[in-house]
């Protein structure tokens, strides 16, 4: 019999696969449906490593098992193309983002199909085409027209390098998520969506969903919902900074989460960027207070709120009210305090608050004892009775920052009219087209390269007639993201973004595969823009998906991460070509727990190809036996365990345990090698069908070789006789401090707070134990049970 030679069966089941289209979800299916997803790669240059093929790997085998579980499978791919490195590729070679783009999914396609993945490309996507992007802009517009997106001239995130905004969500420890240069802030006028107006929703929801707890974790620190009071501080102004009669028109509004502590409030410090600061700040501090703006200007927020630093803050020779006790309190400014949070303005207790009395200390400010005889309530009930102050609820999310200043992104589809101010542009106009430019060069002032096309932005205002311009910006890299898996179930439809009956009918997906570095990102955009078609009556659930997993990465084999730079990047296209592409799945699955952290081994691969050939050559035996042997003999130690490894590779392919459901199969085989009675043909067949969804072409030929015609993936998945996979029994024996005084019947597998639960219940021991302390107990799992009193 001839060898394993993955490279003349794989190709061949790919093309079978295609022809047949096995794999083309039948929409009108009455089967119960499983919508099956991975996140969607962004086409690089460089193609797609062996990491990247992790999740992949996980949500085909998934889908393939499903599939002969008797559902009907939603698997598909598609290309979140939009972004930055197209664009600056452009900017390097000049050539058309476009094309490029077109040229890396054309490979990574290439890639995909190679390993033999089980997607529907028929629904295949692409967010650059403007038959998406179409209904990117077009759900842009129904935010605008429900307020959800408004302009705003805000200090954003702006990177010098990338020369553009940034969201919050795009800063990491103070730098582009993109290009690592440190992010400073710049005032520009922006799009913004009221992402905030769903704080509470994408909070309280989280609950309900079937995802890692640490990703949920991060998803509510990023909400960051504080529960609090703000109060207002009356100024007590000085003369020389302001004229008499519009003293005390001012105060100071600040948000606390110690409103309790409110007595004990003995100065108020302000962000250096607060609006008030000019309008109070003395004659004489003025110079004093602008150097040290100057200074805040150059920090990071991340550098300002570090707790080991030292202190710093100027007095701006202002004094306010603390409205429980009408003391004057000065008022300064630091740059511990944040613009961005709360009201950017605190009552400093430097009693209580660790920061606060570092600052007292070195600035010499007094430092108040109080007894806290108030409950928080009891405050707030006084401050509303006084009218200068309230209950209220903080959160550390901002609206987001929607617009970017680069060319290769989705145009936002509004105009500037001088007379009618901001026009959508009419829905029946989209997709509004991304023109060709010839320079990719951002300006650097704040505009998009679109702003330079002048035959583009000008237009007549499709309200009233006369010359307006187009906005310029683009939309951020993570738009199309948004609502993608909603496409992909109506992927042709030209006249809505999904039907509803469809998108009723498969939503929510049903698992979600991808990178943890997506975890506030992308996660909690496309749960806004979800919700807010939930609100809209446009989708009819309020999460778009229920259970999330997230892939583990793969290092390379020296620990690192797998970079071009480095030059240890592992291509699946090296691996394929030495080994086939089951090989590469096979080893993928198995290398570790699935959402860990794991070094690529060549040895793990060489053992992976090993245990195919391995199976490869049992059939040899299969074929001797099967001369004499109709059915495996009922009560066979083969036979059960065969049933034993059916529910457990279904049970752990079922919660993405891929390796253990991988060594059970190999455990398997080491048996059945060394069994005298051997395994007969049909449940050879249940085996096959248990390793087709990891090695899918080798499933099918040995399959077909086996004389069936029909593809292994139309069969049903085999069920197990639980009969047969009854835990097998054992006497336990019980002793006290070393003694042997009973003995018990339980199961193998007993844990072990069972097994001490049932031996101190036993009567016999029950008497020895009479009034005596146990000090402990030693359990040796399948022996004995000591209990030492
Ligand atoms: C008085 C006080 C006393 C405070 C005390 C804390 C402890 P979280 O939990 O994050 O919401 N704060 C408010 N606005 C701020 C800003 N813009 N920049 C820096 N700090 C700000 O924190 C709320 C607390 O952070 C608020 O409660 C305020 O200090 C401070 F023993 O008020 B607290
Ligand atoms: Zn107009």
């Amino acid at each position: 019999m001839k060898n394993y030679n993955p490279q003349k069966i794989e190709k061949k089941w790919q093309r079978v696969w295609d022809k047949s289209g096995i794999f083309k979800t039948n929409l009108g299916s009455k089967k119960p449906k499983f919508y099956c997803l991975d996140m969607f790669p962004y086409p690089s240059g460089y193609g797609l490593h062996v990491g990247h093929f992790k999740g992949y790997v996980a949500t085909d085998i998934v889908s393939r098992m499903k599939k002969m579980q008797g559902f009907n499978i939603l698997h598909p791919m598609g290309w979140d193309a939009f972004g930055l490195p197209a664009e600056n590729y452009a900017l390097k070679t000049g050539i058309q983002p476009a094309l490029t783009t077109k040229q890396n999914i054309a490979k990574i396609k290439k890639q995909m199909k190679r390993a033999g993945f089980s997607y529907d490309w028929s629904k295949e996507i692409n967010t650059t085409v403007p038959e998406y992007y179409k209904w990117t802009q077009w759900l842009f517009l129904q935010l605008y027209k429900k307020g959800l997106a408004y302009e705003a001239e805000l200090p954003i995130n702006w990177c010098s390098s990338c020369r553009t905004g940034l969201a919050n969500e795009e800063v990491v420890d103070g730098r582009c998520e993109r290009c690592g240069t440190e992010v400073i802030k710049k005032k520009l006028k922006q799009w913004v969506l009221k992402i905030t107006a769903y704080a509470d929703k994408l909070l309280e929801d989280l609950d309900e969903l079937d995802w890692p707890e640490k990703i949920k974790a991060m998803q509510k620190n990023w909400i960051g919902r504080s529960e609090g009071a703000e109060i207002q501080f009356p100024i007590s102004l000085s003369l020389q900074a302001t004229p008499r009669r519009v003293a005390f028109q001012f105060s100071i509004n600040i948000f606390t989460t110690r409103v309790d502590t409110l007595p004990g409030a003995t100065f108020v410090v302000l962000s250096p960027e607060h609006p008030l600061v000019d309008k109070i700040t003395i004659n004489s501090k003025k110079s004093e207070i602008k150097k040290y703006q100057e200074q805040t200007k150059k920090k990071s927020e991340i550098e300002r709120t570090n707790l080991d630093k030292e202190k710093t803050g100027v007095f701006t020779g202002s004094y306010a009210i603390n409205p429980i006790n009408n003391e004057k309190i000065p008022i300064w400014i630091a740059d511990y305090v944040l613009m961005s949070y709360g009201h950017g303005a605190i009552m400093a207790v430097p009693a209580y608050d660790k920061r606060d009395e570092e600052f007292a200390k070195k600035f010499n400010l007094s430092i108040k004892k109080i007894k806290l005889n108030k409950t928080a309530k009891e405050v707030i009930n006084w401050l509303e009775k006084k009218g200068c102050g309230k209950k209220a609820i903080n959160y550390r999310l901002r609206d987001w920052v929607f617009s970017r200043q680069r060319y290769w992104g989705e145009p936002i589809p509004l105009v500037h009219c001088p007379k009618c101010g901001i026009v959508p542009v009419p829905e029946n106009d989209l997709p509004l087209k991304l023109p060709k430019v010839e320079k990719y060069q951002p300006t650097g002032t704040g505009e998009s390269p679109l702003a330079l096309i002048e035959k583009w932005v000008n237009l007549k205002c499709p309200k009233c007639g006369c010359l307006a311009k187009r906005e310029t910006n683009t939309m951020p890299q993570w738009a199309s993201s948004c609502w993608y898996y909603l496409r992909f179930i109506d992927s042709k439809n030209e006249k809505k973004f999904v039907s509803l009956e469809k998108e009723k009918h498969w939503m929510p997906v049903d698992l979600y595969v991808g990178g943890a570095e997506h975890a506030v990102l992308h996660l909690l955009y496309a749960r806004f823009w979800h919700k807010f078609l939930y609100d809209l009556g446009l989708v009819s659930t309020k999460e778009p998906f229920l259970k999330l997993r997230s892939v583990g990465l793969v290092l390379a084999s020296d620990g690192q991460k797998m970079s071009k730079s480095r030059g240890n990047v592992i291509t699946p296209d090296e691996i394929i070509e030495q080994y086939g592409a089951d090989t590469l799945r096979l080893y993928e699955a198995f290398m570790g727990p699935f959402n860990q952290e794991i070094s690529w081994s060549s040895q793990g691969i060489k053992g992976s190809h090993r245990f195919l050939e391995k199976v490869w050559k049992l059939q040899n035996k299969l074929k001797i036996q099967n001369l004499k042997l109709k059915t495996t003999a009922e009560n066979s130690k083969l036979k059960k365990l065969l049933h034993k490894t059916i529910k457990k590779v279904g049970e752990d392919i079922e919660s993405l345990k891929f390796n253990t459901a991988i060594s059970s199969l190999m455990e398997f085989c080491n048996i059945w090698q060394k069994d005298k009675e051997g395994l007969s043909r049909k449940e050879f067949k249940d085996f096959l069908k248990l390793l087709a969804p990891f090695a899918p072409h080798f499933a099918e030929e040995v399959w077909l070789k086996l004389g069936n015609k029909s593809s292994i993936f139309l069969q049903k998945w085999p069920e197990y006789d639980s009969k047969l996979i009854k835990q097998e029994k054992i006497t336990l024996i019980i002793q006290i401090n070393g003694k042997v005084r009973d003995e018990v019947e339980v199961e193998v597998n007993i844990s072990e707070e069972k097994v001490k639960e049932i031996a101190i219940s036993q009567e016999k021991v029950k008497k020895w134990l009479e009034g005596k302390k146990i000090k402990k107990i030693i359990f040796i799992p399948g022996k004995l049970i000591n209990i030492v009193i």
